[in-house]
C-alpha cells in the first residue's frame, strides 16, 4: 500500500462521492429521522492550513506533528472523574433497563446492583449467550444527556480545534461500547471508519476514542496501523465472523499490517481520522472495556443526516449558534434563534 498526500486523499475522496452507501457505522441505535438547522448539506472545500493558522486549541506543536506523521495521537488522562461522570450516569440508566429486561425475561435472578460500573454489565451477562447480549446492541447511540456532555466537553473540543480549526460540527456517529468478556462481537476487525461513509465528506472526520476504564491488552484496547491516515479508502466487505456487519478491510491489504497496541488509562483519548486503519482485540478480562468513540468534522461538510442528528459544537465565528442540550435532545443542529 502506498501512502498518499493529504491533497491527493482529498481529491480521491471527491471522486468517491458517487459511491454512496447507507451503512451506518455500528449504528445499532442509528437514528434516521430528519434534522433541523442551518448547517449546509453541501461539502465545501476545506483549507486545513488556513483553519489551523491561528494556532488555537490545546495540543502542543509536538502532538500535532505526531498526529500528522503517525496518523494518531494519544492524550493520556485528558478527562478526570468529574468529566466522565455524566457518561457513567447515562450508562447506569441503560444498564438498569437491561437488568430489568433480563429479569423480566427470566434470564437472570439478580440485577447485580451491588456490582461496580467496571463489572456490572459483565456480571449480568456472565451466564448468558452472545445473542442475549446482542439483543441490546453491540454499541449504543442513545440520546441521553451524558453523551451530549461528553461530546461537548471543552477538553476534547479544544484538542480537535488544534487539528481542524474552530468551526466544528459533531458528527452524528458516536458509539458507547460496552465490550463485555466473551462476546465475539466486541472485537472489531481491521477497518477504516470511512468505509462506513465512503460517499460522504472529502475531508477527514476526526475520531476521538475515549476510554472510560483502563483499556489494556487483556480487555481489548485499540490497535492502530500508523501512517495509514492518508491512504485512499481500501476495498472492504461486511464481516461475517461476528454476524454484526462490521466493515473489514479486504485481507489482501493486511499482509503487511503493523498493529501498534495502544493501551491507555481511564480518561485518556486517542485521536485519529477516518482513513487511519485500526482494530481492537477480544476482551479476555473479567470486566467491561467501556469506551465511547466520538467524531468531529469541520463545518461545511456533509452532516451525514441519514446517520442521525449531529450538531454545531464550537464556532469561533458564531458562538451563539452552538447547540445546547435542549437543541440536541430536539435534534436541532444549532441553537434555536
Ligand atoms: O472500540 C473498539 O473496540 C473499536 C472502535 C472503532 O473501531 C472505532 O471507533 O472506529
Amino acid at each position: 500500500m502506498k501512502p498518499i498526500t493529504l491533497a491527493e486523499a482529498a481529491a480521491i475522496a471527491a471522486l468517491e462521492q458517487h459511491h454512496d452507501t447507507d451503512l451506518s457505522h455500528d449504528g445499532d441505535h442509528a437514528d434516521h429521522s430528519h434534522t433541523h438547522g442551518r448547517i449546509p448539506e453541501l461539502t465545501v472545500a476545506f483549507d486545513l492550513a488556513k483553519a489551523r493558522a491561528g494556532g488555537a486549541g490545546s495540543l502542543t506543536a509536538e502532538q500535532i506533528a505526531f498526529y500528522d506523521t503517525e496518523g494518531y495521537v494519544v492524550l493520556e488522562r485528558l478527562l478526570n472523574a468529574a468529566d466522565m461522570q455524566p457518561f457513567r450516569d447515562s450508562v447506569h440508566l441503560r444498564t438498569n433497563e437491561i437488568a430489568e429486561d433480563l429479569l423480566r425475561a427470566g434470564l437472570i435472578s439478580d440485577k447485580c446492583e451491588a456490582s461496580p460500573f467496571e463489572t456490572r454489565l459483565a456480571d449480568l451477562f456472565a451466564g448468558l449467550t452472545d445473542q442475549d447480549f446482542l439483543r441490546f446492541g453491540r454499541s449504543w447511540r442513545d440520546r441521553l444527556p451524558g453523551y451530549f456532555h461528553l461530546i461537548s466537553n471543552p477538553k476534547i473540543v479544544d484538542a480537535v480545534e488544534s487539528l481542524i480549526g474552530g468551526e466544528i460540527f459533531a458528527n452524528p456517529v458516536y458509539n458507547t461500547r460496552p465490550k463485555v468478556p466473551g462476546v465475539a462481537a466486541g472485537a472489531v476487525p481491521w477497518h477504516q471508519d470511512k468505509s462506513y461513509w465512503p460517499g460522504a465528506n472529502a475531508n477527514p472526520v476526526i475520531t476521538v476514542w475515549v476510554s472510560m476504564v483502563d483499556a489494556t491488552l487483556e480487555n481489548g484496547c485499540l490497535h492502530i496501523w500508523p501512517r495509514t491516515h492518508n491512504t485512499r479508502v481500501l476495498d472492504w466487505h461486511a464481516d461475517t465472523y461476528t454476524g454484526t456487519g462490521y466493515t473489514e478491510i479486504d485481507p489482501k491489504y493486511l499482509k503487511d499490517a503493523r498493529a501498534v497496541p495502544v493501551p491507555i488509562p481511564a480518561g485518556s483519548a486517542i485521536l485519529f481520522n477516518d482513513r487511519c486503519i485500526h482494530m481492537s482485540t477480544p476482551n479476555l478480562s473479567k470486566g467491561v472495556r467501556w469506551s465511547c468513540d466520538l467524531r468531529y468534522q469541520p463545518t461545511g461538510q456533509d452532516p451525514m443526516s441519514h446517520l442521525g442528528a449531529g450538531f454545531l459544537v464550537r464556532s469561533r465565528q458564531h458562538p451563539h449558534r452552538v447547540a445546547q442540550l435542549d437543541d440536541w435532545l430536539a435534534k436541532r443542529t444549532e441553537r434555536a434563534a
